[in-house]
């Protein structure tokens, strides 16, 4: 079994037992790595790129479990592939069933599932686990289960006697982390704030995988785009310094024409207090296609802003739950409708 031409460097094949070899020697074969574009899924990708080491190939292509039937697996034959982070769309099954089916019919074979969300779910969707390098894991065993990608993956390589270096372990560490949404670590600021001014860009996840898999520190490119959210963070504090209090822990912002990550933005709001957070800005309006000036209400309390807003005769213009976006001009009806819940 010393196929570990691929391996990690100062790994020399004679020096592995054989648990380690076969772990190792199936993850080095892979050239297709399918992960979800988390702090934990990219930063957990980067191990394992450089587990698997410089020799071939290997695509890198980022998802989410409820969007894998828009992959085009009919462009991947023949592959060796690894799941990252990927949990079985617990909605909706059969899509990631479809999925396996067609990854399957085109000769492509799975060699690791690193998921920490419901190894019951795979079991059904897989049949069996043969022939994994990594198995996936659920959260059935309680405080001791794995609570991330990164974290899988590392039990799974201490399991199998695989030594691994400083650096793939504080990716995973970061990933672990990262997951705990707790961005502190090195590589996990990095890739947080390199993710956050273009959020659906997943060439970025793409590029920061692949380099923090071989690489300690941000290069050019990925440092402006951590300047882009730097800015994105000083334009959130000129926000906040003019927010307005309306009564009733309701306060109100302005953020047309700013570049603003909205979720830091209200997470920062609701931290200073605000129940009920108000931002006027742009968003996208599923029914006109396009954006608009609009009021968006947010709350990290546990309301439905949705009910409430419709009791209150306004029509959205989107949103869910705990985030609802109005119109302008259906603002002060919906204010009235919050107040008085909040008020109750
Ligand atoms: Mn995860």
């Amino acid at each position: 079994m010393n196929q570990l031409g691929a391996g990690p460097r100062g790994a020399a094949p004679e020096d592995l037992n054989m648990t380690q070899n076969q772990t190792l020697a199936t993850l080095a074969t892979t050239d297709l790595v399918i992960s979800v574009g988390s702090v934990d899924g990219i930063l957990t990708t980067a191990a394992v790129l450089r587990l698997i080491g410089q020799g071939h190939e290997v695509e890198v292509c980022f998802t989410q479990a409820f969007t894998v039937n828009k992959l085009l697996v009919g462009s991947w034959q023949g592959r060796q592939v690894a799941l990252v982070d990927l949990a079985v769309n617990n909605r909706d099954p059969e899509m990631t069933r479809t999925f396996v089916e067609q990854l399957r019919e085109n000769g492509n074979t799975l060699v690791a599932v690193i998921d920490e969300h419901s190894r019951e779910d795979w079991l059904a969707i897989l049949g069996s686990f043969d022939g994994l390098a990594v198995e996936p894991q659920s959260q059935q065993g309680g405080d001791d289960a794995p609570k991330s990608s990164g974290e899988v993956f590392r039990r799974d390589l201490t399991a199998a006697g695989v030594e691994v270096d400083d650096h793939t372990l504080e990716l995973l560490k970061a990933a672990d982390a990262g997951d705990r949404m707790d961005f502190s670590t090195h590589f996990g600021a990095i890739v947080n704030r390199g993710v956050k001014s273009a959020i659906a860009d997943d060439s970025r996840r793409v590029h920061l995988a692949r380099h923090l898999a071989q690489n300690r520190e941000a290069d050019s490119e990925i440092q402006d785009w951590i300047s882009e959210y730097e800015a994105i963070l000083v334009n959130h504090q000129e926000i906040i310094a003019s927010k307005q209090d309306l009564g009733d822990g309701i306060v109100r912002v302005v953020a047309t024409d700013r570049a603003v990550d909205m979720s830091t933005l209200m997470n920062t709001l609701y931290r200073s207090g605000g129940r009920v957070v108000i931002v006027e800005g742009e968003a996208f309006v599923p029914a006109k296609k396009r954006k608009e000036v609009l009021a968006a209400f947010g709350t990290a309390d546990n309301l439905d802003l949705m009910t409430t807003i419709r009791e209150g005769g306004v029509t959205p213009l989107g949103g869910f739950a705990q985030k609802v976006n109005v119109a302008l001009e259906d603002e002060a009806a919906t204010l009235a409708a919050v107040r008085a819940v909040l008020a109750a």
